[in-house]
Protein backbone atom coordinates (compact mmCIF):
# COMPACT_ATOMS: atom_id res chain seq x y z
CA UNK A 1 0.00 0.00 0.00
CA UNK A 2 1.20 3.67 -0.87
CA UNK A 3 1.62 6.03 1.21
CA UNK A 4 -1.32 8.80 1.20
CA UNK A 5 0.42 11.38 3.94
CA UNK A 6 2.13 13.99 1.33
CA UNK A 7 -0.45 13.68 -1.70
CA UNK A 8 -1.13 17.67 -1.80
CA UNK A 9 -4.68 18.46 -4.21
CA UNK A 10 -4.01 21.01 -6.65
CA UNK A 11 -5.30 24.29 -5.27
CA UNK A 12 -8.28 24.88 -8.12
CA UNK A 13 -9.85 21.74 -7.04
CA UNK A 14 -12.66 21.99 -4.94
CA UNK A 15 -12.21 19.94 -1.48
CA UNK A 16 -15.09 17.86 -2.12
CA UNK A 17 -17.86 16.94 -4.52
CA UNK A 18 -21.29 16.94 -3.51
CA UNK A 19 -22.68 13.13 -3.69
CA UNK A 20 -25.91 12.49 -5.46
CA UNK A 21 -28.28 10.45 -2.52
CA UNK A 22 -29.24 7.47 -4.17
CA UNK A 23 -24.81 6.75 -4.56
CA UNK A 24 -24.00 7.52 -0.67
CA UNK A 25 -26.80 4.18 -0.18
CA UNK A 26 -24.99 2.21 -2.26
CA UNK A 27 -21.87 3.43 -1.65
CA UNK A 28 -22.43 2.38 2.16
CA UNK A 29 -23.48 -1.42 1.03
CA UNK A 30 -20.08 -1.61 -1.44
CA UNK A 31 -17.71 -0.96 1.01
CA UNK A 32 -19.64 -3.33 4.40
CA UNK A 33 -19.41 -5.96 1.64
CA UNK A 34 -16.19 -5.06 0.10
CA UNK A 35 -14.50 -4.93 3.77
CA UNK A 36 -13.85 -8.38 4.03
CA UNK A 37 -12.25 -9.00 1.11
CA UNK A 38 -10.14 -5.64 1.45
CA UNK A 39 -8.85 -6.88 4.52
CA UNK A 40 -7.85 -10.48 3.01
CA UNK A 41 -4.44 -11.44 3.81
CA UNK A 42 -2.01 -14.06 2.38
CA UNK A 43 -1.36 -17.32 4.80
CA UNK A 44 0.45 -19.53 2.88
CA UNK A 45 1.92 -21.47 -0.68
CA UNK A 46 1.09 -25.35 -0.09
CA UNK A 47 2.81 -27.48 -2.35
CA UNK A 48 0.82 -30.44 -0.71
CA UNK A 49 -2.10 -30.75 0.96
CA UNK A 50 -0.78 -31.37 4.60
CA UNK A 51 0.45 -28.38 4.47
CA UNK A 52 -2.93 -26.14 4.56
CA UNK A 53 -4.55 -25.06 8.11
CA UNK A 54 -6.46 -27.51 10.03
CA UNK A 55 -9.68 -28.50 7.99
CA UNK A 56 -12.01 -27.90 10.63
CA UNK A 57 -15.07 -25.63 11.02
CA UNK A 58 -13.49 -22.74 8.46
CA UNK A 59 -14.86 -22.44 4.81
CA UNK A 60 -13.01 -21.81 1.78
CA UNK A 61 -14.10 -20.56 -1.97
CA UNK A 62 -11.97 -21.92 -4.55
CA UNK A 63 -10.56 -20.41 -7.47
CA UNK A 64 -9.97 -22.56 -10.43
CA UNK A 65 -9.17 -21.69 -14.22
CA UNK A 66 -7.11 -22.32 -17.58
CA UNK A 67 -3.51 -20.84 -17.03
CA UNK A 68 -4.16 -16.95 -18.16
CA UNK A 69 -7.50 -17.51 -17.54
CA UNK A 70 -7.37 -13.88 -15.95
CA UNK A 71 -7.54 -16.02 -11.75
CA UNK A 72 -5.01 -13.28 -10.19
CA UNK A 73 -6.58 -10.92 -12.14
CA UNK A 74 -9.86 -11.79 -10.56
CA UNK A 75 -8.93 -12.23 -7.09
CA UNK A 76 -6.91 -9.52 -6.82
CA UNK A 77 -9.69 -7.24 -8.54
CA UNK A 78 -12.27 -8.93 -5.61
CA UNK A 79 -9.92 -8.05 -2.87
CA UNK A 80 -9.37 -4.38 -3.94
CA UNK A 81 -5.96 -4.87 -3.58
CA UNK A 82 -3.22 -4.88 -6.76
CA UNK A 83 -0.39 -7.36 -5.44
CA UNK A 84 -2.61 -10.11 -3.39
CA UNK A 85 -2.50 -12.85 -5.82
CA UNK A 86 0.21 -12.42 -8.48
CA UNK A 87 0.04 -12.51 -11.99
CA UNK A 88 1.22 -13.43 -14.66
CA UNK A 89 2.29 -12.79 -18.46
CA UNK A 90 3.67 -16.31 -17.99
CA UNK A 91 1.30 -19.06 -17.57
CA UNK A 92 1.67 -22.01 -16.17
CA UNK A 93 4.08 -20.94 -13.17
CA UNK A 94 2.51 -21.25 -10.12
CA UNK A 95 1.88 -25.08 -8.69
CA UNK A 96 0.94 -24.20 -5.33
CA UNK A 97 -2.56 -24.22 -3.54
CA UNK A 98 -2.40 -20.20 -2.35
CA UNK A 99 -4.26 -19.15 0.68
CA UNK A 100 -6.25 -16.07 1.87
CA UNK A 101 -7.72 -15.45 4.48
CA UNK A 102 -10.64 -13.41 5.57
CA UNK A 103 -10.96 -13.26 8.69
CA UNK A 104 -13.23 -15.72 11.09
CA UNK A 105 -12.07 -19.10 9.37
CA UNK A 106 -13.19 -18.29 5.96
CA UNK A 107 -11.10 -18.29 3.15
CA UNK A 108 -10.36 -17.71 -0.26
CA UNK A 109 -7.73 -20.66 -1.88
CA UNK A 110 -6.26 -20.38 -5.62
CA UNK A 111 -5.45 -23.20 -7.32
CA UNK A 112 -3.52 -23.79 -9.32
CA UNK A 113 -4.02 -23.13 -13.08
CA UNK A 114 -4.66 -25.90 -14.83
CA UNK A 115 -4.48 -27.26 -19.13
CA UNK A 116 -1.19 -24.99 -19.87
CA UNK A 117 0.23 -27.27 -22.74
CA UNK A 118 4.13 -26.05 -21.42
CA UNK A 119 3.87 -27.47 -18.52
CA UNK A 120 5.69 -30.75 -18.41
CA UNK A 121 3.85 -34.22 -17.96
CA UNK A 122 5.22 -35.01 -14.28
CA UNK A 123 4.35 -31.66 -13.11
CA UNK A 124 0.93 -31.84 -14.48
CA UNK A 125 0.53 -35.48 -12.43
CA UNK A 126 1.86 -33.79 -9.83
CA UNK A 127 -0.74 -30.99 -9.96
CA UNK A 128 -3.76 -33.65 -10.22
CA UNK A 129 -2.79 -35.60 -7.67
CA UNK A 130 -2.72 -31.73 -5.99
CA UNK A 131 -6.00 -30.40 -6.59
CA UNK A 132 -8.00 -33.71 -6.77
CA UNK A 133 -6.83 -34.12 -3.15
CA UNK A 134 -7.33 -31.07 -2.44
CA UNK A 135 -10.97 -30.89 -4.40
CA UNK A 136 -12.08 -34.61 -2.86
CA UNK A 137 -10.90 -33.86 0.68
CA UNK A 138 -11.34 -30.90 1.73
CA UNK A 139 -14.51 -30.57 3.88
CA UNK A 140 -13.70 -26.55 4.42
CA UNK A 141 -14.55 -26.30 0.41
CA UNK A 142 -18.56 -24.78 0.21
CA UNK A 143 -18.09 -23.26 -3.07
CA UNK A 144 -15.80 -23.01 -6.26
CA UNK A 145 -15.45 -19.71 -8.67
CA UNK A 146 -14.09 -21.04 -12.15
CA UNK A 147 -12.85 -18.41 -14.51
CA UNK A 148 -12.90 -18.55 -18.38
CA UNK A 149 -12.15 -16.56 -20.82
CA UNK A 150 -15.30 -15.53 -22.28
CA UNK A 151 -13.71 -15.63 -26.12
CA UNK A 152 -12.81 -19.31 -25.49
CA UNK A 153 -15.24 -22.05 -25.42
CA UNK A 154 -15.16 -24.16 -22.27
CA UNK A 155 -12.17 -26.67 -21.56
CA UNK A 156 -12.14 -30.10 -20.53
CA UNK A 157 -10.95 -29.28 -17.22
CA UNK A 158 -13.86 -26.74 -16.68
CA UNK A 159 -16.41 -29.00 -17.41
CA UNK A 160 -14.69 -31.83 -15.08
CA UNK A 161 -14.37 -28.88 -12.41
CA UNK A 162 -18.46 -28.01 -13.33
CA UNK A 163 -19.21 -32.02 -12.56
CA UNK A 164 -16.70 -31.94 -9.04
CA UNK A 165 -19.17 -29.35 -7.85
CA UNK A 166 -22.15 -31.45 -8.83
CA UNK A 167 -21.17 -34.46 -7.19
CA UNK A 168 -19.76 -32.74 -3.97
CA UNK A 169 -23.09 -30.66 -4.18
CA UNK A 170 -20.76 -27.67 -4.09
CA UNK A 171 -21.60 -24.01 -5.17
CA UNK A 172 -20.35 -22.95 -8.63
CA UNK A 173 -19.78 -19.65 -9.99
CA UNK A 174 -18.65 -19.27 -13.98
CA UNK A 175 -16.81 -16.31 -14.19
CA UNK A 176 -16.33 -15.24 -17.82
CA UNK A 177 -13.40 -13.20 -17.78
CA UNK A 178 -11.59 -10.57 -19.91
CA UNK A 179 -15.60 -9.23 -20.70
CA UNK A 180 -13.92 -5.80 -22.01
CA UNK A 181 -12.82 -8.02 -24.74
CA UNK A 182 -15.94 -8.35 -26.63
CA UNK A 183 -18.75 -5.48 -27.19
CA UNK A 184 -21.36 -5.44 -24.86
CA UNK A 185 -23.47 -6.96 -26.97
CA UNK A 186 -21.44 -10.19 -27.94
CA UNK A 187 -20.31 -10.26 -24.20
CA UNK A 188 -24.40 -10.74 -23.79
CA UNK A 189 -25.03 -13.28 -26.02
CA UNK A 190 -22.49 -15.17 -24.98
CA UNK A 191 -23.32 -15.22 -21.30
CA UNK A 192 -26.87 -16.49 -22.49
CA UNK A 193 -25.32 -18.98 -24.58
CA UNK A 194 -23.45 -20.74 -21.63
CA UNK A 195 -26.18 -19.86 -19.35
CA UNK A 196 -28.35 -21.81 -21.72
CA UNK A 197 -25.96 -24.63 -22.25
CA UNK A 198 -25.01 -25.51 -18.27
CA UNK A 199 -28.88 -25.13 -17.27
CA UNK A 200 -28.35 -24.09 -14.05
CA UNK A 201 -25.30 -26.07 -13.03
CA UNK A 202 -23.35 -22.83 -12.53
CA UNK A 203 -24.26 -19.43 -11.67
CA UNK A 204 -22.90 -18.22 -14.63
CA UNK A 205 -21.21 -13.93 -14.56
CA UNK A 206 -19.50 -11.90 -16.94
CA UNK A 207 -16.37 -10.51 -15.24
CA UNK A 208 -13.74 -7.95 -16.27
CA UNK A 209 -11.02 -7.13 -13.93
CA UNK A 210 -9.55 -4.29 -16.50
CA UNK A 211 -13.32 -2.70 -16.63
CA UNK A 212 -14.07 -3.40 -12.84
CA UNK A 213 -16.86 -5.61 -14.35
CA UNK A 214 -19.09 -7.95 -11.69
CA UNK A 215 -16.98 -7.77 -9.33
CA UNK A 216 -19.77 -6.91 -6.41
CA UNK A 217 -21.58 -9.38 -7.96
CA UNK A 218 -19.01 -11.74 -7.34
CA UNK A 219 -18.44 -10.86 -3.84
CA UNK A 220 -21.96 -10.89 -2.96
CA UNK A 221 -21.98 -14.47 -4.49
CA UNK A 222 -18.61 -15.76 -2.78
CA UNK A 223 -19.82 -13.68 0.87
CA UNK A 224 -23.02 -15.58 0.62
CA UNK A 225 -21.46 -19.14 0.22
CA UNK A 226 -19.13 -18.50 2.66
CA UNK A 227 -21.80 -17.16 5.16
CA UNK A 228 -21.10 -15.15 8.06
CA UNK A 229 -18.03 -12.58 7.01
CA UNK A 230 -17.09 -10.56 9.40
CA UNK A 231 -18.34 -7.15 9.11
CA UNK A 232 -15.47 -4.90 11.33
CA UNK A 233 -12.37 -6.26 12.07
CA UNK A 234 -10.90 -7.73 15.08
N1 LIG B 1 -8.25 -7.27 -21.11
C1 LIG B 1 -8.18 -7.93 -19.94
N2 LIG B 1 -7.06 -8.64 -19.65
C2 LIG B 1 -7.03 -9.31 -18.47
C3 LIG B 1 -8.12 -9.28 -17.57
N3 LIG B 1 -7.80 -10.07 -16.51
C4 LIG B 1 -6.56 -10.53 -16.75
N4 LIG B 1 -6.08 -10.10 -17.92
C5 LIG B 1 -4.75 -10.39 -18.50
O1 LIG B 1 -4.63 -11.79 -18.75
C6 LIG B 1 -3.33 -12.25 -18.42
C7 LIG B 1 -3.41 -13.35 -17.38
O2 LIG B 1 -3.94 -12.83 -16.19
P1 LIG B 1 -3.70 -13.55 -14.77
O3 LIG B 1 -4.62 -12.88 -13.79
O4 LIG B 1 -2.26 -13.62 -14.42
O5 LIG B 1 -4.25 -15.02 -15.13
P2 LIG B 1 -4.13 -16.40 -14.31
O6 LIG B 1 -3.00 -17.15 -14.93
O7 LIG B 1 -5.45 -17.09 -14.56
O8 LIG B 1 -3.92 -16.09 -12.87
C8 LIG B 1 -2.56 -11.03 -17.94
O9 LIG B 1 -1.82 -10.53 -19.02
C9 LIG B 1 -3.64 -10.06 -17.51
O10 LIG B 1 -3.25 -8.73 -17.63
C10 LIG B 1 -9.29 -8.49 -17.93
O11 LIG B 1 -10.29 -8.39 -17.20
N5 LIG B 1 -9.25 -7.85 -19.12
MG1 LIG C 1 -2.44 -16.68 -11.57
Amino acid sequence: MQPQGNVVSAPSKPQRQPIAKHKVHAERIDHQLAAPFRRARFVLAAAAREQLPADAGGAEVAFAGRSNAGKSSAINAICDQTGLARTSKTPGRTQQLVLFDLGDDRRLMDLPGYGYAKVPIAMRSGWRDLVDGYLQQRQSLVGVVILSDLRQALTDFDRQMLSWCATRELRCLLLLTKADKLSRGAAGSRLQQIRNELAGAADVQLFSALKKQGIEPARRWIAEVLGNLPAESS
